[in-house]
């Protein structure tokens, strides 16, 4: 069993990546097979969430602090039992996941959070509590403008896992949401040099000097895919949403998404 958090800037695709995890209860990919099964009420929700909205070209509602969230307990808490079918030959594995799912201004304030902000800090504590193995980290936007501030922000989040005693164990999915964007398909491949090493330079240079390496992998993932195998479309519209990052589902009975499986079952092999 392991417990994870997810975290990463506002509207990097956070709630919606668990919303399609979820909605795909049985998944067959190119790559990846597996089932995953909602153990509570919560994330039983999530697939309702991808009916009633992501498949009817709607996006999720963003997660904000404020109305309905003012502490961590506030915030849904997910828990699923995945098993993801091996490759030919190799052994079937099940996974148990506890995990939530952060608000992207928490992640965004790492850099200027103050000392009175207690809001922040508790779910800073609670991301870097011992019990939790690692978390699941989006990335969005690539271009090169945000590289400072994203290199910035790991510097101080490094600084809070080592006050925390995290430094060297926690694992770190390291992933770029969306990836079917045009520019970034090909570099899904191999993310970390092609997308990190390309686009957030600084950023993967602070992420790798800062924890050991067997703790950190890259991915690409994108919950809206592609059209199809030999159609590399995106199956996105792009919608005007209040910050220009809002896009829908173009097309949901081609709705398949890339990579979601992989960073979990990673970061819920961590032995700590
Ligand atoms: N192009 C594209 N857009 C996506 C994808 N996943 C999510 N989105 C869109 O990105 C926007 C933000 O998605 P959310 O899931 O609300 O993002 P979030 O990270 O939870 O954001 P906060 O709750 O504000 O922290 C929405 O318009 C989504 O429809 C994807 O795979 N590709
Ligand atoms: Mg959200």
């Amino acid at each position: 069993m392991g417990n994870i958090c997810i975290i990463g800037p506002r509207a990097a695709g956070k709630t919606t990546y668990l919303a399609g995890l979820t909605y795909f209860s049985e998944y067959r990919g190119d790559r990846t097979h597996y089932s995953i099964q909602p153990l509570n009420d919560d994330a039983r929700n999530l697939a309702t969430t991808a009916k009633e909205t992501i498949l009817q070209g709607l996006p999720v509602d963003p997660t904000r602090l404020g109305d309905r969230i003012h502490t961590v307990e506030d915030l849904p808490y997910y828990s699923f039992q995945i098993t993801v079918k091996g490759k030919l030959f190799q052994p079937k594995t099940t996974i148990q996941l506890n995990l939530r799912d952060y608000p992207g201004e928490v992640f965004e304030k790492i850099l200027h959070a103050s000392e009175e902000d207690s809001i922040h800090a508790e779910f800073i504590n609670e991301c870097l509590m011992n019990d939790v193995s690692g978390c699941l980290l989006l990335f969005t936007e690539w271009e090169s403008s945000t590289d400072d501030f994203y290199s910035d922000l790991m510097s101080r989040f490094f600084t809070m896992m080592d006050e925390r005693s995290r430094l060297s164990n926690y694992r770190l999915a390291i992933v770029m949401s969306k990836c079917e964007r045009g520019e970034i398909w090909p570099g899904r491949l191999d993310p970390e040099n092609d997308l990190f090493g390309v686009y957030l330079k600084n950023t993967l240079k602070t992420i790798k000097q800062s924890i050991p390496k067997q703790n950190v992998r890259f991915y690409a993932m994108s919950t809206f895919g592609v059209l199809g195998r030999y159609d590399p479309r995106p199956n996105r519209t792009d919608a005007l949403g209040s910050d220009g990052r809002a896009s829908t589902l173009r097309d949901p009975p081609r709705w398949k998404p890339y990579n979601l499986i992989e960073p979990l079952c990673w970061l819920n092999a961590a032995k700590i």
